[in-house]
């Protein structure tokens, strides 16, 4: 029984081992869980000077993985708002391609860049949630 017992705190401390190890790694934001990754709708959109292409989005419910590529010649930015949702992107400069992972429900939001005046020049659209 004693040896059973310290065979589980083994376990445990290369469970808590293991958890350190993930979480000094990296540097980058938050990675969802494998499970929830792959259970994500993907949605691809381009960011320009000034628009967003698709500037209307009509998508899923549920966990959603923005792939942003920005096509223009200045840095941009993909922030989501509505029903209580108010999250962003990082700035995503000229030629680079940026993440957003976000969970919609039903409903319909506004999708705009909030880098300087880029919104009222044409950089924002619609997303409906189904
Ligand atoms: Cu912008």
């Amino acid at each position: 029984m004693k040896s059973m017992r310290s065979v589980v705190g083994l376990l445990s401390l290369a469970g808590l081992l293991a958890l350190a190890a993930c979480g000094s790694g990296g540097g980058e934001a938050k990675n969802p869980p494998p499970q929830a990754q792959g259970m994500a709708q993907e949605v691809k959109v381009d960011m320009g000077d000034y628009f967003y292409e698709p500037s209307q989005l009509t998508i899923k419910a549920g966990q959603v993985h923005f792939v942003l590529t920005n096509v223009g010649k200045t840095a941009h930015r993909f922030a989501i708002t509505g029903n209580g949702v108010k999250v962003s992107s990082r700035n995503v400069g000229a030629g680079r391609e940026g993440t957003l992972d976000v969970e919609l429900a039903p409903g319909t939001y506004k999708m705009g860049c909030t880098l300087g005046d880029h919104e009222a020049r044409g950089s924002v659209g619609q997303i409906v949630v189904q």
